[in-house]
């Protein structure tokens, strides 16, 4: 696989080039999966770089656009639609917070897996995921976050939960790159994971599921 072109167009922004790319990949039969960390391992480097302030909001935009595109012409090849579901995932980013490749690419694996995955997009209120979990009898809750303003949002969803009189039926996972296990535990949530491979883990692990 060309690794570096397909971090090169997605450090750059070059939505279309970046989809080309990709696509050219998979007609080499390139393993979906290795594309996909391909492109997290370049969006990595993005966020290096933002946070050397080398380069700036509309530069990072441009490389989630690429990538969100790129990503979903993954998605299919990705995901199983024709089994039974081993469970129901609600998943989302908290209130305040506008990240969602991430959460995306945990969505993605998890209906890879053989999850049914309910994506409630982004800046998602904690009444929103109690609601859903319920509407829809969800056994995990998977919440993301990306900023630390926004982690105590995970807090409340997991409080509400428990008014709710829910907790015992629904298992709640924690992720995102400022989230740690130390996090997970100190708001009670019942699993953490660092990346997304992780979270299927994790998600298999709570359901009680054979690895
Ligand atoms: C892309 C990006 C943006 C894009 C988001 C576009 C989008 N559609 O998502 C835009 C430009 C919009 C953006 C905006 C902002 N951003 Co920003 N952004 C990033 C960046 C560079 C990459 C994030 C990303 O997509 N990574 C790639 C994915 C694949 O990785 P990931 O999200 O970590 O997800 C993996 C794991 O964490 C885990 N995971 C994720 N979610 C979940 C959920 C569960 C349940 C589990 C188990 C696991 C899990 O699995 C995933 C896959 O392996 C990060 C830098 C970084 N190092 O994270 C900054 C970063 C997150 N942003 C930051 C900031 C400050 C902002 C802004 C406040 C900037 C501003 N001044 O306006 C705004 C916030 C707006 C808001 N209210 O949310 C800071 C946060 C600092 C902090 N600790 O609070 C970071 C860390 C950059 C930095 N070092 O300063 N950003």
């Amino acid at each position: 696989m060309n690794e570096e072109s397909i971090k090169t167009a997605l450090i750059a922004g070059q939505e279309k080039e970046l989809c080309d790319l990709v696509k050219g990949e998979l007609s080499n039969e390139e393993s979906p999966k290795s594309i996909l960390d391909t492109m997290m391992a370049g969006m990595n480097i993005v966020g290096s770089r933002f946070q050397a302030k080398e380069i700036f909001i509309p530069e990072v935009l441009f490389s989630a656009r690429a990538m969100t595109s790129a990503t979903n012409i993954l998605k299919p090849l990705l995901t199983k639609s024709d089994v039974q579901p081993l469970g129901k995932v609600v998943i989302g980013t908290v209130l305040g917070d506008l990240h969602d490749i991430g959460k995306n690419v945990v969505g993605m694996m998890l209906e890879g897996a053989g999850f049914e995955v309910l994506n409630l997009g982004r800046d998602v209120a904690p009444e929103r995921f109690i609601e859903a979990a319920k509407e829809n009898g969800a056994s995990i809750i998977g919440l993301s976050s990306l900023i630390t303003t926004s982690m105590p949002q995970m807090k409340r969803t997991i409080e509400l939960l428990e008014e709710a009189g829910l907790r015992d039926q629904v298992h709640v996972i924690v992720g995102g790159a400022p989230v740690t296990q130390d996090y997970a535990n100190s708001i009670g949530a019942d699993g953490y994971a660092d990346e997304a491979t992780g979270a299927v883990q994790k998600v298999k692990e709570l359901l009680h599921l054979e690895q």
